[in-house]
């Protein structure tokens, strides 16, 4: 299994630190094609927890060479904040490296996210206000600053100069605010120039090399299937591919390199911030299940919309992904439940409908058609087998697996990096 891609199979949060974590035990590489942080993946090793954003899960990982790739995002003060982070928690982090073509935040787009937001009023998306959309949009109108920048004094100048022409016009006329001084700005990032030196390298050349040796490489995704820019329920997504393509572009290695695409879905949905979300619970029911499986944003606390598992959505990012395996999630934090409802398809206005509607009105009408499966009592999260699982738990994952359209090769079943099962 020389290269596979690791990505959300739903609206993000199904565990992907997780498995990445795992699966990262075995692959020499972990290359993050896409967002940037935003994410946010709580790891938990030998009962230490972990929060990473900007870092690939698999720094935990002696043998892996963790890589920030060109399609990230980075915000260079989080960037040194995490590595202080993890390095005083005894994470090594001197074998990580960033692609010379990785976009930069600069502090300006986290101003311009929030403002953003505040024109959209009660049209806003939900962002965790990094700045993430914007310095998108930069790097789509060819105005962005991109890490190898830092090490041309006069072209970051100039280019900060040119971003910020647009952006102080539009901060003076329409919100009142003070200009951005782009001396200032530059300044700060070039002061980082030489601490990020020693990382940067080409990462199409290097990651195709890799697995040239014969080396495994893991690719791993941001955010999920459902925020993607162009399939996901625009225009409440992220603004970057999370999509299996994406770990294409986001990293110059090509698709045929590719051998097994691995989506991470829970045993129920969560999603975070704006938008549709067909299967969500409501008052008690939703406190219930976020209570039960700690779903409170790893970045900005946000509690989380929790609801029921959403097939259709499932078939979805089997079909958009190409997925080989489907991981589940969290199986642990269903137990206790008489009855466990399943989106199976949706009522549209009063026809069925099996397949995701791309039609945003008809996707915003949906309502779930649910089946119902007997639920279990039984603790779970001491199972590592299937067959360790009550009778309940594996007709659920089957029927889970059924009206997928994929293979679920592994469920969680705690947090814990060996609290899960290995079925295929
Ligand atoms: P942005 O900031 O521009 O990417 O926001 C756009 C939408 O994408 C959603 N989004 C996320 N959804 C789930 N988890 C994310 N990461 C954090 C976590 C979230 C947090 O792991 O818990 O801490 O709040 C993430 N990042 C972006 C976002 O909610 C918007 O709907
Ligand atoms: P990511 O963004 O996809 O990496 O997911 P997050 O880390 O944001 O959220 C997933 C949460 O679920 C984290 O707190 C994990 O520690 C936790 N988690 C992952 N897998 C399991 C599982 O199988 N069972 C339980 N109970 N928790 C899990
Ligand atoms: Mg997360």
């Amino acid at each position: 299994m020389p290269a596979l891609i690791v990505l959300g199979a739903q609206w993000g949060d199904e565990g992907k630190g997780k498995v990445t974590d795992l699966v990262g035990q075995d692959v020499d590489w972990v290359v993050k094609f896409n967002g940037g942080n935003n994410a946010g993946h709580t790891v938990v090793v030998d009962g230490k927890k972990y929060g990473l954003h900007l870092i690939p899960a698999g720094i935990l990982s002696k043998r892996v060479t963790p890589v920030i790739g060109n399609g990230v995002v980075v915000d260079l003060d989080v960037l040194f904040a995490e590595i202080a982070q993890l390095t005083s928690a005894g994470v090594d982090c001197s074998r990580l490296r960033i692609s010379d073509n990785a976009h930069i935040i600069p502090p300006y787009n986290k101003i311009m996210d929030g403002l953003a937001e505040r024109s959209l009023g009660e049209r806003k998306i939900g962002t965790t206000g990094r700045g993430i959309g914007p310095t998108y949009a930069d790097k789509m109108n060819r105005i962005g600053l991109r890490v190898q920048d830092l090490f041309d004094e006069s072209i970051l100048r100039q280019k900060v100069r040119s971003a910020l022409e647009g952006k102080n016009s539009v901060m003076a006329t329409q919100f009142a605010l003070d200009p951005v001084d782009p001396e200032q700005v530059a300044d700060a990032l070039l002061a980082y120039a030489e601490r990020v030196r020693p990382m940067v390298f080409d990462c199409s050349l290097e990651v195709n090399r890799a697995l040239d040796r014969g080396e495994t490489v893991l690719f791993e995704g941001g955010q999920a299937t459902m925020l993607d820019i162009d399939h996901g329920t625009y225009p409440f997504v992220t603004s970057s591919n999370c999509t299996a393509g994406g770990a294409c572009t986001g990293t110059g290695v090509g698709p045929t390199r590719i051998d097994r695409v691995i989506g991470v879905a829970k045993a129920y949905t969560t999603r975070v911030g704006e938008g549709p979300f067909p299967t969500e619970l409501m008052g008690e029911d939703g406190e219930k299940l976020r209570q039960a499986g700690g779903e409170f944003g790893v970045t900005t606390g946000r509690p989380r919309r929790t609801g029921w598992y959403d097939a259709v959505v499932a078939r979805f990012a089997s079909r958009v992904n190409g997925l080989t395996d489907l991981v589940v999630t969290k199986l642990d934090v269903l137990t206790g439940y008489e009855k466990i409802p399943v989106c199976v398809a949706y009522d549209v206005d009063g026809t069925r409908v099996d397949e995701l509607p791309n039609d945003q009105t008809a996707f915003h009408h949906a309502q779930p058609i649910y089946e119902y499966f007997p639920g279990w009592d039984e603790d779970i999260t001491q199972a590592r087998t299937f067959g360790d699982l009550p009778k309940n738990a594996r007709d659920y994952i089957e029927t889970l697996e059924q009206l997928s359209g994929c293979r679920i090769s592994v469920i969680g079943v705690g947090a814990e990096r060996d609290a899960t099962i290995v079925r295929h």
